[in-house]
Parts: structure tokens; C-alpha cells; sequence
């Protein structure tokens, strides 16, 4: 079975509901086609800068680039996109109660931006491990409190079965945590520039191995409970004069702000 493909009209329950299904699915048109054509042109070259990774789970034909936002202000359309933010307010963002004295507080995560990068696969790649990328907070599966993680995989260039296009495994993210994953359980993520696939963290996947004879350019960017830790250290990929040179938005997804009640809070003078 291959991953299903909505059109960007879908709504947000049609998104989650072959999300809860499969643990990924394909937007068609996730961005417009000139944002499309403005992020390749933002971050070609910088890529092109760029040497090859070093070992094995990064790649060796495969070079990539964090940092999105100090980059190509193209890169906020991504995080905006409303099914994207829809799909990670689903997973992540139901409140609980809590007690305070006597008295019930509804809280409610925020989300953040955990990681972003540019993964550009060349020709000679072979395919990734299939991972979990909850992995990095040790997240325990079946999930029982909440996913970790709504992430999504940009299409700069056209995703083939033959470019490296996503290795996912469908229906992985219900798995116990004592199943691996089998290369011949995953289908590849076949979709136009400007698609997006959208996945949570507890779904096997990979990227592909490039046979083809150009190179597969994706942008991946991660929607995160905002009281874990960031993957991607963002308070030193954008310390405050960078930050302070993003759209409110972005700069509050990224890691400036806390999340309800308390987490990340600081103290500033005379505030
Ligand atoms: O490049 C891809 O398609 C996926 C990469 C990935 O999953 C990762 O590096 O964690
Ligand atoms: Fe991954």
C-alpha cells in the first residue's frame, strides 16, 4: 500500500485521519509555486557551499543545511501552511488538567520548532536506516501520553521512488517498541515540488537511496511539544540579534517563548 495523497483543500480532520491511519500522508500544492521557486532560489546556492555529511545515518552524498529561517524568509510559509499547523495543534496541543490548590487549570502545550533542515540527496546515496525521530526524547511506543512530533518533508525538487524520495513505513507509528522496522515494509514518497508528506515522530522512515542522475532537495522542519528539549539548538542557531530580525510568528515558534504554565520562562528587568 502506498501513502495516501490529499489535495491542499482537504480539511484538517482529513488530514488526521490517514495520519492516525498510516502515520503519514501526502499534501498536494502544500506551498505555492512561487514560494516554491523561492526557497530553491534562497538555498541552492547556499547548499551548493556545503560539503557532503560523514557517516552513515547523515549520509555521505547527502549535504545538509539547518537553520532555515536565518536563510530564506521563504522558510516561514512552511511552518504557517494550515494544514501542517493544523495536523501538529491535533497531536500536540489537547489541554489536561492540572491542580493548583483546589482549583483545576486547564493547560494546554504550545508547539515549537524542534529542527529544520535541508536534506539534499545526490546520486550514489544509499537509503538511510529507517528511524523514529521521537528517538531523540527516547519517546516509548505505542505512544501513551501524546506524539512528541508532527513533522514534514518539503518537496523542492520532484520526490521519486528512484530520487531517494522518503522511505515511510505505513502504519509504523503503532508499533510496540520491540518490532524493527523491515526495508521492504517502507514505500517511498513519489510527489511534485511544492508537496509536501506530513508525518509524527513515532512513524519508521528514512530517506531514500538515489539512483537517479539528480539530486532529491526536500526541506524537513519539525512541530514540537514546546516543553522538550529542541533538536536543533535554536538559541544558538539564532541567538537574540538574529531572532530579533524574524516575523513575531517565527521567532516564538523557534523557542522565544514559554509554554504554558511556566517552561522557558525568563526574567526580565523591570517587566
Ligand atoms: O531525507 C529524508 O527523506 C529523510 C531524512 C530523515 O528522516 C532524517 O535525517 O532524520
Ligand atoms: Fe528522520
Amino acid at each position: 500500500m502506498g501513502l495516501t495523497t490529499l489535495e491542499p483543500t482537504a480539511s484538517v480532520e482529513e488530514v488526521v485521519a490517514v495520519i492516525d491511519r498510516d502515520g503519514g500522508v501526502i499534501i498536494r500544492d502544500f506551498l505555492d509555486a512561487e514560494t516554491t521557486a523561492g526557497l530553491e532560489a534562497d538555498l541552492r546556492p547556499i547548499l551548493e557551499g556545503h560539503g557532503f555529511g560523514d557517516e552513515d545515518f547523515m549520509g555521505k552524498r547527502t549535504r545538509r543545511l539547518g537553520g532555515l529561517f536565518k536563510h530564506t524568509r521563504h522558510g516561514a510559509a512552511i511552518v504557517r501552511q494550515p494544514l501542517f499547523r493544523g495536523a501538529a495543534e491535533h497531536y500536540l496541543c489537547p489541554p489536561i488538567t492540572v491542580w493548583t490548590g483546589e482549583e483545576p487549570l486547564e493547560v494546554a502545550p504550545r508547539i515549537q520548532v524542534g529542527a529544520t533542515q535541508v536534506i539534499d540527496i545526490y546520486p550514489g546515496e544509499g537509503a538511510q536506516m529507517l528511524h523514529r525521530d521521537d528517538m531523540v526524547w527516547l519517546w516509548r511506543h505505542p505512544v501513551g501520553y501524546r506524539q512528541a512530533r508532527v513533522q514534514t518533508m518539503f518537496a523542492v525538487t520532484d520526490f521519486t521512488a528512484e530520487n531517494g524520495g522518503t522511505l515511510v513505513v505505513p502504519g509504523s507509528h503503532k508499533w510496540p517498541d520491540d518490532r524493527a522496522p523491515k526495508r521492504e515494509e517502507a514505500v517511498s514518497t513519489e510527489m511534485t515540488a511544492g508537496s509536501a508528506l506530513i508525518w509524527i515522530g513515532a512513524t519508521y522512515h528514512g530517506g531514500g537511496e538515489n539512483r537517479s542522475d539528480s539530486s532529491r532537495t526536500g526541506i524537513t522542519v519539525t512541530l514540537d511539544l514546546a516543553f522538550l528539549r529542541q533538536e536543533e539548538n535554536a538559541y544558538l542557531t539564532y541567538p537574540p540579534e538574529v531572532a530579533a530580525t524574524l516575523d513575531p510568528d517565527i521567532r516564538r515558534l523557534i523557542g522565544y517563548q514559554a509554554s504554558e504554565p511556566f517552561m522557558g520562562y525568563i526574567e526580565v528587568d523591570g517587566a
